[in-house]
């Protein structure tokens, strides 16, 4: 019987709620400096976001919104190069403090290297947007508390495929049993679910109505003591904020289930 080894998080919405504020923003200053007069509102990035990756989410802007814009070059080049001056905005935005973590995510984070629990990272993201990102909330030594930062072309299709999932897996060599992933969103639960890992959901704004089946749990957040959590879907026992005990109970119950 396997136990609990090791969290594998996902990072833009789970670790931090960056797209609506901090990639969406992104983009908008790389189209503006490239002199597109491109703008992605709320509510377009949302339907955007049913695309994994910034160079991805650029060309089916391109292929479905824009039927009548001329490229004289490469889509694949030119969405590379303009994804690359919105790395360099998101960076900057990084950097400068405007994307905290989510409730919860530290000090979880904390408990769960007391609890020497190995930890890793699994997203779609550009490898830099991890590294800034932790190192801007959590300080510079944070990165090597995660064994595997496994991040964006590192493996060709990303999510919904289970690839990032099997390729973090495999730098670890853990069996999927023996750990839990963390996520918010449809493509994300589909690539975890996938790749055979038992699933804990929390949900943001753009993700609050996805189809979440398959999910150990569906919480609004992870909380904090004195800051609960809401359950949205499934049994969250007598806990009111994620902990270490927690994820193992919710581990110990995949185990009983299978
Ligand atoms: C989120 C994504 C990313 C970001 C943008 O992935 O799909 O594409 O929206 O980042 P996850 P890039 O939730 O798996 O972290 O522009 O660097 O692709
Ligand atoms: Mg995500």
């Amino acid at each position: 019987m396997s136990k609990l080894e090791a969290l594998i998080f996902d990072v833009d919405g789970t670790l931090a709620d960056t797209e609506r504020d901090g990639h969406r923003v992104a983009f908008n200053e790389a189209f503006k400096e490239a002199g597109l007069d491109w703008d992605w509102d709320v509510e377009l990035y949302g339907e955007l976001l049913q695309v994994t990756g910034g160079k991805e989410r650029i060309r089916l802007y391109i292929e479905k919104f824009l039927e009548d814009f001329q490229l004289d070059e490469d889509i694949t080049e030119f969405s590379a190069r303009l994804h690359k001056r919105k790395t360099h905005f998101y960076l900057e935005l990084l950097q400068s403090g405007a994307i905290p973590l989510r409730p919860g995510v530290e000090r979880l984070i904390n408990e769960a290297r007391e609890a020497g629990l190995r930890l890793a990272i699994s997203t779609t993201t550009t490898p830099a947007n991890v590294t800034y990102l932790l190192t801007a909330t959590l300080g510079e030594e944070s990165i090597n508390w995660f064994e595997v930062i496994a991040a964006g072309d590192i493996v060709p299709a990303k999510k919904p495929a289970p690839d990032i999932y099997d390729w973090a897996l495999e730098q670890m060599n853990l069996k999927p049993e023996a750990c839990l992933a963390f996520e918010d969103s449809l493509n994300g639960i589909k690539s975890s679910l996938a790749a055979n890992l038992k699933t804990l959901i929390t949900v943001n704004g753009y993700t609050k109505d996805d189809d979440f089946s398959g999910a150990v749990l569906v919480l609004d957040q992870y909380g904090e003591p004195d800051a609960p959590f809401s359950v949205l879907e499934g049994d969250a026992g007598q806990y009111s904020h994620v902990t270490i005990d927690m994820l193992k109970e919710l581990h110990a119950r995949r185990l009983s289930e299978n």
